[in-house]
């Protein structure tokens, strides 16, 4: 009701300019045009003022709004890179935004038209234009500069001493696989993938696959101060693992293994007591549209002490044990799942 009443006023009032500009016009016929002519140019350069000042309040207003709403501080050293260089880029540009701002509607304020100043006419200067070529470009150039710095960060290769989590995206959920015991993950098929007793395809003549752990509640436990290598992919059609409280996404495609690599430096628990929310959970949301159920693709990030991780991870029992009546340190048993030529390789060695 309340949007019904705003909108209806919003009209009104441009309604009642409009009949003001027609009165003001008829009253110009009988008033002498010229006389009249000064006075709205007066009247509009004052209310171009008031515009300017409106406007300013208005940036202010919002950001105090929606300033308690941003997200809490970022929960690794990349995504603090990150927070920086968007506080560099919105100084940088919003004095540049102001300080124009400023000039343009100072300028139609003080050269409102008038009959006792003759007209400037000002055709170029060289020197104008090198200046305000060159500063923006010098700007502009450091602003990419430490926006490449970041990107390296990001993608770089994983030190070696980083967890190795694969996280594949799928309609619509996060699988997440951990290497088990041995460290490595095993090979996958995607024609193996079997809904019920496979749901990544993985070739279980491959040893390194028997003490793999899957998470099919798309939860990812790492470890703080640890880095980590995400390998990233997809099942069907493209996602993108967003981990907002880390200031980081990347694409999940079918058929390509993406990269993400990151050193968590806040633990969960840590991050209940920054928040005061002692439900905070750390997402991984879907930042790609990516079917009816996109909305509702969320997955968790758990980050633990390497003692809560190792005890996490002594509970977990591989997927193959999960689905073969066989122990998994037994010999990988025959299935009908032969081994193809043409295997996708989901293993990224550093
Ligand atoms: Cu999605």
């Amino acid at each position: 009701m309340s949007v019904f009443i705003i909108i209806t006023l919003i009209i009104l009032v441009f309604i009642i300019i409009y009949q003001i500009g027609k009165a003001s016009e008829h009253s110009a016929v009988l008033r002498g045009g010229e006389k009249v002519k000064a006075q709205t140019n007066n009247i509009m350069a004052v209310l171009l003022l008031v515009v300017f000042a409106l406007g300013m309040w208005g940036i202010w207003f919002c950001h105090s709004i929606f300033v308690d709403r941003m997200l809490p501080v970022a929960a690794c050293r990349t995504g603090v890179n990150y927070d920086n260089m968007f506080y560099y880029t919105i100084v940088v540009t919003g004095i540049v935004f102001f300080a124009t701002q400023a000039v343009l509607f100072w300028f139609c304020y003080k050269y409102r038209a008038s009959e006792n100043r003759p007209s400037f006419f000002f055709a170029h200067s060289n020197k104008l234009e090198l200046i305000w070529t060159t500063i923006p470009a010098i700007a502009m150039a450091i602003l990419v500069a430490i926006g490449l710095r970041n990107w390296y960060d990001v993608t770089a290769p994983a030190p070696a001493d980083a967890t190795i989590v694969e996280v594949v995206g799928k309609q619509f959920n996060w699988i997440v696989r951990y290497p088990g015991k041995d460290n490595e993950l095993g090979k996958r098929d995607f024609r193996s993938i079997n809904d019920a007793t496979n749901i990544l395809g993985m070739d279980w003549t491959d040893p390194h696959n028997m003490d793999d752990i899957i998470s099919q509640s798309g939860e990812l436990h790492v470890v703080v101060n640890k880095p980590v290598k995400l390998l990233i992919c997809s099942r069907d059609v493209i996602h993108d693992v967003g981990l907002p409280h880390f200031r980081m996404k990347m694409d999940a495609v079918p058929g390509i293994t993406t990269t993400l690599c990151f050193t968590p430096t806040i633990t969960t628990d840590s991050m209940k007591l920054i928040t005061k929310n002692p439900d905070f959970v750390y997402e991984i949301a879907c930042d790609q549209l990516c079917g009816k159920g996109h909305y509702a693709m969320r997955g968790t990030v758990v980050v633990q002490s390497q003692a809560d991780y190792d005890k996490w991870l002594a509970s977990q029992q591989s997927y193959y044990a999960m689905n073969h009546s066989a122990p998994a340190d037994a010999k990988p048993a025959a299935t009908t799942e032969a081994p193809k030529a043409d295997t996708v390789k989901a293993v990224t060695k550093n």
